[in-house]
């Protein structure tokens, strides 16, 4: 069994219910509902879009491989009605992002886990702090409060709709 983390979230169309319905679909098809965060309205990081996002920490136990997982919550992403854009960062009506599985570090082609960019982002570490501030980050070895309060990021995060869900 393996606990995992996952960051989702997205800023198009009717946001609260494509998280709502992703997260069906994720219970469904990759593993039991451990916890869920608030959901956070976030200012896009990295590119600038008109609209925000709403985010949300989901944490599930699975049975599956980390590599089964991606596979899974990327078909979960197709259903959703995603399209990728060329442009690295842009807007999307969901995306999935494995955080954490377990402790370990995987670096393949496909996965990188932990996700690198979470000690820069306050609207994945916010979420984070709120289920697991004690957690340790197995590359910086700190706990997710110490990169909280560390971290630059200076865009807005607000809590949406206080959890549990
Ligand atoms: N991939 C590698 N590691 C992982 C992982 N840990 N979890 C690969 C999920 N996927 C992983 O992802 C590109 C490829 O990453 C996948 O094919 C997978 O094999 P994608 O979903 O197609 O593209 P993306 O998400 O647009 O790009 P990228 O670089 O993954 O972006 P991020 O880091 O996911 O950031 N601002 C706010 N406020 N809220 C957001 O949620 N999200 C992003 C996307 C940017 N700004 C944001 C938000
Ligand atoms: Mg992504």
């Amino acid at each position: 069994m393996a606990k995992v983390y996952f960051l989702i979230g997205g800023n198009l169309g009717d946001r609260e219910l494509i998280l709502k319905t992703t997260i069906d679909k994720m219970i469904d098809k990759v593993g039991e509902k451990l916890e869920l965060s608030s959901i956070y309205e976030t200012e896009p990081w990295g590119f600038e879009h008109e609209q925000t996002f709403l985010n949300q920490l989901v944490v599930l136990e699975t049975n599956y491989s980390a590599i089964e997982v991606l596979d899974r919550t990327q078909k979960i992403e197709k259903e959703m009605g995603r399209v990728r854009k060329k442009n690295r960062y842009s807007e999307r009506t969901i995306d999935i992002d494995i955080l954490f599985y377990n402790d370990e570090v995987i670096n393949t082609e496909r996965l990188e886990v932990p996700h690198p960019r979470i000690q820069e982002r306050m609207f994945a570490l916010q979420p984070l702090n709120e289920i697991d501030s004690d957690m340790i980050h197995p590359i910086y070895q700190k706990k997710i409060k110490e990169l909280l309060a560390n971290c630059e990021d200076k865009l807005e995060v607000k809590v949406y709709q206080k959890g549990p869900q």
